[in-house]
Parts: C-alpha cells; structure tokens; sequence
C-alpha cells in the first residue's frame, strides 16, 4: 500500500472541501476544481477518490445531505489518518482520532469566527433560571458546529400541562426552518423532550443534592439544627459539626419530594464533600461537560471565601462579592474545565469550602452537576430557579459567524452532521487570526 504524505493529503482534502464549496454556492462543481482535485489524488485510494468525485457531480442539483458530505470527504479523511499513523476506520472515528492528533500537534483550522448568543428571557416569564451555554470543547477549542441562526425555545409542558413537572418542565427548541438543502438555510432543528435541570437531576451523580435527606434532629422554624455526627446530612462528609446547621427558614427552593425544603448553613470556616465512587452509578460522558452550580445565601454582610471543588478542579469565590441577604448562583466557569479530561482523579469528589468567614454567615441549597445537553453543535442547560417555569416562558439566543468563514471547519464539522452522528458537539481546533495551521483552499 501506497498513501500520500500528511501535506499531500491536506492539499487533496481542500481541494474536495473547495468542490463542495462550488457545489453550495453554483449547483455544480466547477470543471476546474474538477480537475485539480482528480490531478491531486495520490495513493491507493484513488480509485475511492474517483468515485466519490462522480457521485457528488452526478449528484449536482439535489439535495446535499450531511451523510452525503461525510461520504464525499471519506477517502481524502482516511488518507490523510493514514498519513499522520492512524488505521482508518471510517469517517467518524477518523475524525475522532485526527482531532486528537490536532490538538496534539497544535495544528489549527480557519475559524468560522462565530459569536455565541446569550439565551434572552422572553418578557413575560415567570420562572427565573438563568440559562448556560457551554461553546468550547475539552481542550479549549470553539465549538464549531454551530447553525448561524436564531433558536427559539419556549416551555411546552409545566407542572400541570403537556407532560412537564415542577422544576422539570418540557422545553421546545427550534432552529430556522429548512428552506434548501444544496445552500445553507435553516438547521431545521427541533427539539421537543427538552427539560429544565434541577437539582433533583444531579441524583444521576451526587446524593442529597437539596440537603433534603438529614438523619439529625429535624429543624423547625426559628430552630435550626447542629448535626451530632459528621454525616448526619446524608451522602454528605461534614468536615465538623459545629460549623453546620441545617435550616428550614432560609432554603433555595422546595423541590418535588421535599416534605420539608432543608438547606445547610455555615456559621463557621469548614467543608462538605462526597465521592462520587461511593455513590451508585455515577459513569460520566468523555466529550460532555458538566456545569456545576449552586445557590449561595449570603447573610448579614459576610464575608470570606466560598471554594467549589470539582475532582481536579477549583474556583474560589469571594462571598463579600454576592448579594447580601439574597440568593445568589455560584457556577464554576463555562469552559473546558467542565470536561472529564480536566477535573479527573482517583476517587472523585465534590467539595464546598468557607473560609475565613467573618461577619455574618452563609446558607447553600440547590446543588444542580450533570450533563448539558447538546443542541445543535454547541451545550446548554436550562436551570431551575427558585420560581418555577411556567407554560409561555420563552428564551432566545441568535448564534452567528464571519461572513468569510472557514471552508475546511465548515464542511468538515459543521455540514458532515458529525456532531449529531456522535452524540456530542464535535469541533477541532481552530485559530481566529489568519495563523491557522491547516488552511482553506486557496
Ligand atoms: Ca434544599
């Protein structure tokens, strides 16, 4: 076997990438590009290459699918694996391995540029959940992948209509409507078992995420309670019992099967954390990040630091800096520290910290950690707040790219359907200033 060398097979590819580029914009691929692309085939995979050429030309004119983008790229895919020292293994896992190769390597494609929307509330909602988007992948990149376009999402189903429940309420998400399919329009997308996150969800991870469930002596109003044993709020490892109280004055939210809504109070420096090992279940997704949040009530103008711990991972925040005498959402930030790879480690835990807490004192509830989920090429989460969402509360976000965009990224990522075959938001590295490793074609 013969195959073209890693530059050989990226001139091949963007040529392929630039025929799909004529076909989008003229109906057909130019005579021209025709033959430069047939000149630059190298290797034992020609004659693959020549037939994927004759099935995109003949195809000219009809509709131009994502599988049949992902065919068309296959064999210029698998040469350029083979190239770099990965067996092919189809155009997927090919693009799997190959990111990998990319990121290790520092190799860069033209961005696409994009510009991620902010979810907007519509004007009339009820419920207050705050939305979360997450657009970078493990290893820092862009998600590209995305649909320049305006996603609609409204609640469909509440805690009494259309299959929703409380603080699990049923979303509808729709991208612009399709209006071809040879150029970019619409990504069509709709999305209808879509739910609010509550911390009720974060069961899948971590026990007793609402501090419902304590074995001490039940608190009543005006009368909270010190835990006798360091894990008397269950699933939980208190790092004293004289720093915690547990509350029924001051609580987040009740969520369902709550009989009393409970939330756990420091009045002292010290620590909660569980492992996630001794928990059941608890597998997590490679190429899914997991946003974790949790409502802080900032008492009477304290102050000190407030520490999320997520395995690896940390972030302090500073308590004189939230609302005094309010919830306030404390969320480690969107990035790639979200992904497996990053926050990793033998026993994984997650760990709240105060310390030097002076002045007043501060309550947590609500924890939300799981999954986002993917929508289109790119994550997000809708969480509950305290006040429930409600049938006719809306969210918009517009999402959108440079007009000169990157050819390679965007058949490669985005018009493949990559994402979608693999259940993940899919992207590769990219670089937004002209220095791109892997250009397009010239
Ligand atoms: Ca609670």
């Amino acid at each position: 076997m013969t195959f073209p060398s890693e530059a050989e097979a990226t001139v091949s590819l963007q040529d392929y990438v630039d025929i799909l580029q004529e076909r989008e914009v003229y109906g057909q691929a130019l005579d021209l590009q025709q033959i430069a692309a047939r000149d630059a085939l190298k290797g034992d995979r020609r004659t693959q290459g020549f037939a994927e050429l004759d099935t995109i030309i003949a195809s000219a004119g009809d509709a131009l699918t994502e599988d049949a983008v992902a065919d068309f790229l296959t064999s210029r895919i698998a040469d350029f694996a083979d190239a770099v020292g990965i067996p092919s293994r189809g155009f997927d896992s090919d693009m799997v391995e190959l990111r990998k190769y990319w990121v290790d390597q520092g190799d860069t494609f033209n961005s696409r540029a994009p510009t991620y929307g902010t979810p907007a509330a519509g004007g009339g909602n009820v419920g207050d959940g705050v939305p979360l988007r997450i657009t970078v992948g493990p290893d820092g990149e862009n998600l590209e992948g995305i649909w320049a376009e305006a996603k609609a999402l409204k609640i469909v189903g509440d805690q009494r209509v259309g299959g929703g429940t409380r603080h699990s309420e049923l979303w509808r998400i729709d991208g612009a409507p399709v209006r071809d399919v040879i150029a970019e329009s619409g990504s069509g997308l709709l999305i209808e078992d879509f739910k609010t996150f509550n911390p009720n969800d974060s069961t899948a991870l971590l026990r007793n995420p609402s501090f419902s469930q304590y074995t001490g002596t039940a608190p009543t109003t005006g009368s909270p309670s010190t835990p006798t044993t360091t894990t008397d709020v269950t699933g939980w490892i208190l790092s004293s019992t004289a720093a915690f109280r547990v509350d029924v004055d001051t609580v987040h939210d009740s969520m369902e099967g709550d009989t009393t809504p409970y939330s756990l109070q420091f009045v002292a420096d010290g620590s909660l954390s569980q492992i996630i090992e001794n928990n059941t279940g608890g597998d997590l997704e490679e190429f899914v990040p997991y946003p974790l949040e949790i409502e802080v009530y900032r008492k009477d103008a304290a102050t000190g630091n407030f520490t999320i711990t997520m395995g690896a991972v940390s972030q302090v925040f500073t308590v004189g800096s939230l609302t005094d005498n309010s919830w306030n959402t404390v969320k480690l930030d969107l990035d790639s520290d979200l992904y497996y790879k990053n926050f990793q480690e033998d026993l994984l835990d997650v760990v709240f910290t105060v310390d030097t807490l002076a002045t007043g004192t501060i309550f947590i509830d609500s924890i939300r950690w799981g999954p986002a989920t993917r929508v289109g090429g790119a994550w997000l989460r809708i969480p509950a707040g305290a006040t429930p969402f409600r049938l006719g509360d809306t969210f918009g976000y517009t999402d959108s790219v440079s007009a000169t965009r990157g050819e390679m990224v965007y058949w490669l990522v985005k018009r493949s359907g990559i994402s979608r075959r693999l259940g993940y938001a899919y992207s590769v590295p990219t670089n937004n200033a002209g220095a791109e490793t892997i250009g397009d074609h010239a």
